[in-house]
């Protein structure tokens, strides 16, 4: 018994290894230029966690098998424990974990509490069951005021973000049903939610965050690939959840203007 249960302690641990080492199931190629950080964290993390998780189920199965054959009559040995094994691996878990933060806190700090750079493409995105909106300043650069009391979500666009038209600088913004943004250079984003909490995630760009009612969340990342990439929601939001997603789209500078100025002329 003691035989068929390392087998199969082993064959569990040894298949679901061979999948993340195989990378069956594993990330889109990383299009931002925090991606490659990012990335390699994970595999540090990943490795690191994969080797411990590795040996402690070996020795799980070998402990099975080499204490399973005892007669049930054998007297069991009552143990306190062992005090100094504990302090022991206590303090390299805690010296693990720690570490592994510290490592990783500058590249989650960087897209959060560093200003975005001057000059960057701000875009307000807006999640509301069940869809993201996306707003763009226009030539003023300046976001209109946007009141709670005007949301209508079912009117879409602009009305759906309770855009202000009393207010001069919402004359120019731009709302629309998908994100396009310019390659190579900073997107400020600024995450708001209308309902209840989304959580905006671009994995391409191995960005994710949530968006809070009542929160304007300001993060920022820089794509370095042209292309659609996926968007998606992350949190649970209600019953059409799985069918909240968006397109982020990263064109050329030259393509952002003209699309952009197509928006704008648009709304005239
Ligand atoms: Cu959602």
């Amino acid at each position: 018994m003691g035989l068929v249960l390392l087998c199969v302690i082993w064959i569990i641990t040894f298949v679901s290894t061979y999948f993340f080492i195989a990378k069956t199931w594993w990330f889109p190629v990383g299009a931002s230029a925090s991606a490659a950080a990012l990335d390699h964290q994970f595999a540090v993390t990943f490795i690191i966690m994969g080797i411990i998780f590795v040996a402690a189920q070996l020795a799980l199965g070998l402990f099975v098998w080499r204490y399973s054959g005892q007669s049930s009559s054998t007297r069991a040995d009552y143990s306190h424990g062992n005090l100094k094994l504990e302090i022991i691996w206590t303090t390299l878990t805690a010296i693990l974990f720690v570490g592994l933060n510290l490592m990783g806190s500058p590249i989650w700090a960087a897209e959060r509490f560093r200003p975005a750079v001057d000059g960057a493409t701000r875009v307000e995105v807006t999640g509301m069951q069940f869809a993201w909106y996306f707003r763009y300043p226009g030539p003023d650069g300046k976001f209109g005021i946007a009141r709670p009391e005007l949301e209508d979500p079912s009117a879409g666009g602009e009305a759906a973000l309770g855009l202000d038209p009393a207010d001069p600088a919402s004359k120019d913004d731009v709302v629309t049903g998908i994100m396009e943004v310019p390659v190579n250079r900073e997107v400020e984003v600024i995450l708001r939610a209308h309902d209840v909490i989304h959580s905006f995630f671009v994995p391409s760009m191995r960005f994710k965050q949530d968006a809070v009612p009542g929160l304007a969340i300001h993060m920022h990342f820089t794509p370095i690939e042209t292309g659609d990439f996926e968007i998606t929601c992350a949190e649970l939001c209600g019953l059409g959840h799985y069918k909240m997603h968006g397109i982020l789209r990263v064109v050329s500078q030259d393509e952002f203007d003209k699309w952009l100025a197509a928006r704008e002329a648009e709304k005239q």
